[in-house]
């Protein structure tokens, strides 16, 4: 091997780059092969992996993890460019090769990078495109953040980098945060845009993409073009290289990529065809023989090492970055450009010439070193002084913020749910300490209607440029008193719900970005959860820890619209992993479950407890569905047990008695229906209960738990919603009732099999008064008379026959 010869210390970092790049091309691409071709996985399916999205990107990851970024810098990599990163990983020995070897299999390495599945310091969670990209953004707010705080003080601050494909500006949600950006003043924040010019059905229209840079600029981002490598640049410069600049700034996309499929006899029949009257030109082309002349027209800025890192050593540091990259997609590998590429899987005969041209030797596909023209320890040296790897594993920790019993609220008169959630919030600040300083909130225009003033008075809103509020200052009168500085403790947000999530999903990973616990708090009307849903989702799904307060909720809003009701978000909260949802109808249990809930989205317990129980040693983030309906306020003392039984998610208001016929089960603000409904019930069936459900996300998850519990051989473990229902005879029946669609709690009959009649809400749009709309709908008393009646075959004193 010639480069055996070289001394270490001598290899330029450019050749060495040079070579990791083909040696991370040859990887991720076998990774992806072997993955198809080499593993039985017993259902005859290719798992695919998109070997062709994923070249793309291997000249830009290459430069940017084996010497541009730094141990600060976090990245969000664009999903089919996961096996680019994990063969980048496995150099840097934070990847293990069963991981590769077992890529897209169960517990191999994940088909998008994913901070909760994979192993390897994924930063940002990908797959849902467009996600990925925005939450850097978000993530840089947080960075600013804990340093105005003066905290964070052994950590720099770092680049935000997302490396996306260009199709992911299609997303409206990076539309969404561009704007929410340049409010906020983004610093520190790098898209380094993949611009293959491909999407997945095809190729992207030429005219439309430049609008992108122009719209960028407008927003405070510096745009730089990676469009020509250095080949190119050093032919334009000679005699007729001009026009072929021209041509090729000419050439719509389509033709570009087809040719770069073609390859050097495309390209030649082309370019003289097209630039046969122009000799200088001509000669130029003729003067490369079919491999140099491909070379040539595929030196995009892209995939040109040397011009990559001379751009982002010259990029400013604190503007934020767009860097649209030219490439190919698929560059180097047999489908290059075509554009039905994207989910293309290279043949095993393709394999083997690539394998040949990488010198790559049978049975040494995963060696580090094989093919590479360069001594080992040399490789090695360089490897481990890579500054991004210098820190070693890149995930932090910070230690939880006590939660100090809460101060009590008194209700004087009645009160909603959501004005004792603001009381809760505003009495934590005025106490202040160590939760109050921690607590950030935020909310997509919507702070006021969600009872998040109060809050906001007292702690500021956050900017990193202060400014008083200039009503207060001319002694107009306002009770919104809106001072914004660096020690301001409240994210004002446009009205974007997906920015609330990624918002959220930024503050919620501060302890692990950047070592300092932050304990978020968001706000917006329920229905508008489903906006932002699969922000939400991602939020979740990369353990991003916060507390979100969807209100008002369900018709119980009444006249505030029936636009603006939500009727399937129980459903939603129930349904979302690492999502621990809770619908109180009491002041007083709003504060135990919002009590337990910082000290929950907190915990950091073991991976492996969470299918046997709640989560609750791994801890997870909180939905609270909050109305605005006032109610009546019990008076009774918190015990501990109550609180465990309100967190397990429901007590017996009023217990049934032995051998009663019936109960009813009810969630937030329709307590009082029924409540009365029992009361009159009462008059003809005995000791009818009330079981009060405060979460039916937790008791189903309980009781899910629990019969995997018993089936694996525990059978002592009994569910609080078994325990709970083990009240009722069993031939007693129920009748639940939610503003919300029914199925939220019908599933109760499953438990121990009672016969259920759920009540809810199955349909969507009418505005009116409270008893309008639960008459209208079927919440009202008489609904849940005519509802015991009938699932109990029995006349029901009280009961009137609907109009
Ligand atoms: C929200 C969402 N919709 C659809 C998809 C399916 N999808 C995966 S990649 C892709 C196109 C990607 O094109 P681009 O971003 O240009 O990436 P490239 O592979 O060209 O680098 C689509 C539509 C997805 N992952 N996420
Ligand atoms: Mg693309």
């Amino acid at each position: 091997m010639e480069g055996a010869r070289m001394v270490p210390g001598d290899i330029s970092t450019l050749d060495m780059l040079r070579q990791l790049e083909r040696k991370v091309l040859w990887l991720s691409s076998y990774m992806i092969h072997h993955a198809n071709h080499e593993i039985d996985r017993g259902d005859g399916l290719k798992v695919g992996g998109h070997q062709a999205s994923s070249a793309s990107l291997v000249t830009l990851m290459t430069a940017l993890y084996f010497h541009i970024l730094r141990p600060e810098d976090r990245v969000a990599v664009k999903p089919h460019a996961s096996p680019v990163f994990h063969a980048i990983q496995y150099l840097l020995g934070n990847q293990t090769l069963d991981k590769l070897q077992n890529f897209r299999g169960f517990g191999g390495a994940q088909s998008y990078p994913s901070r909760t599945k994979d192993t390897c310091d994924v930063d940002f969670s990908t797959g849902s495109v467009g996600l990925g990209v925005a939450v850097t953004g978000f993530a840089s707010f947080v960075q600013d953040y804990v340093h105005a705080k003066g905290w964070s003080r052994d950590w720099p601050k770092g680049r935000m980098v997302a490396l996306m494909g260009d199709a992911e500006i299609d997303e409206g949600n990076v539309h969404e945060a561009l704007l929410e950006y340049w409010k906020h003043g983004l610093t520190n924040c790098w898209w380094v845009i993949d611009y293959n010019r491909q999407s997945l059905d095809s190729v992207v229209s030429d005219r439309l993409f430049m609008k992108m840079a122009g719209l960028f600029e407008n927003l405070g981002w510096k745009v730089v073009l990676l469009k020509y490598g250095k080949l190119l640049q050093r032919v334009f410069a000679e005699p007729g290289g001009e026009r072929l600049k021209q041509w090729i700034d000419d050439c719509p996309n389509m033709l570009y990529s087809a040719l770069v499929f073609e390859g050097a006899k495309g390209w030649r029949r082309q370019l003289e065809d097209d630039l046969a009257i122009h000799p200088d030109t001509l000669g130029l082309i003729r003067r490369h023989d079919d491999e140099a002349l491909a070379r040539l027209m595929t030196n995009l800025g892209g995939h040109d090492m040397e011009m990559i890192l001379e751009t982002f050593a010259a990029a400013p540091s604190a503007q934020p970055v767009c860097f649209i990259a030219y490439t190919i997609k698929g560059l180097g590998l047999p489908f290059q450009g075509h554009k039905d590429n994207h989910a293309g899987l290279m043949t095993k005969a393709q394999m083997n010439e690539l394998r040949a041209r990488e010198g790559i030797n049978q049975g040494e596909e995963w060696d580090k070193f094989a093919g590479l023209g360069l001594p080992h320890d040399g490789i090695e040296r360089f490897l481990g002084q890579v500054p991004f790897n210098r820190k070693g594993r890149r995930r932090m920790r910070a230690s939880p913020v006590p939660v100090a019993p809460f101060p009590k609220v008194e209700a004087k008169g009645p009160m909603a749910t959501q004005a004792g959630f603001g009381r809760i919030l505003d009495e934590i600040a005025r106490a202040g300490g160590p939760l109050a300083e921690r607590i950030v909130t935020t909310s997509p225009d919507v702070t006021v209607s969600t009872n998040l003033g109060p809050w906001v008075n007292r702690r500021g809103l956050f900017s990193m440029v202060s400014q008083e509020d200039l009503f207060k200052e001319r002694g107009l009168m306002s009770p919104q008193r809106w001072v914004m500085s660096p020690k301001g403790q409240h994210f004002e947000l446009g009205i974007a719900e997906m920015n609330l999530f990624l918002m959220l999903s930024a503050l919620g990973l501060s302890h692990t970005l950047f070592g300092e616990r932050l304990l978020p708090v968001g706000t917006l009307y329920d229905p508008f959860v489903c906006r932002g849903l699969d922000a939400l989702n991602y939020a979740c799904y990369q353990d991003s820890r916060f507390i979100v307060v969807g209100t008002p909720a369900g018709i119980t809003l009444a006249p505030e619209g029936g636009a603006h009701q939500s009727i399937g978000t129980p459903l939603i909260g129930m349904a979302q992993d690492g999502l621990a949802a809770f619908e109180p109808a009491y002041v007083d249990e709003l504060a135990a479950i919002m009590e337990w809930a910082f000290d929950y989205i907190q915990r950091e317990g073991a991976e492996d407890k969470e299918e046997r129980w709640y989560r609750d040693e791994k801890g997870g983030s909180v939905y609270l569905r909050l109305s605005t309906r006032p109610l009546d306020q019990p008076s009774r003392p918190m015990t501990p047990e109550l609180t465990a039984a309100i967190i397990d998610g429901g007590y017996w208001l009023r217990r049934p008695e032995p051998g009663t016929e019936l109960a009813i089960v009810y969630t937030g603000a329709v307590a009082p229906e029924a409540i009365e409904a029992a009361g009159l019930l009462s008059e003809d069936r005995r000791g009818v209960g009330v079981l009060a459900v405060t979460s039916a996300d937790r008791l189903s998850a309980g009781w899910h738990a629990a019969q995997r519990a018993r089936e694996q051989g525990q059978p002592e473990v009994r569910a609080p919603v078994e325990e709970l229902l083990s009240a009722l005879p069993r031939d007693a029946a129920i009748v639940t009732v939610t503003d919300a669609y029914p199925e939220a709690l019908s599933w109760l009959g499953g438990v121990a099999g009672h016969r259920v009649r759920a009540l809810g809400v199955e349909h969507f749009g009418q505005s009116g008064s409270i008893p309008e709309l639960y008459g209208h709908y079927g919440l009202d008393v008489n609904a849940i008379l005519s509802a015991a009646e009938g699932i109990s075959g029995r006349p029901v004193r009280y009961r009137f026959l609907q109009k």
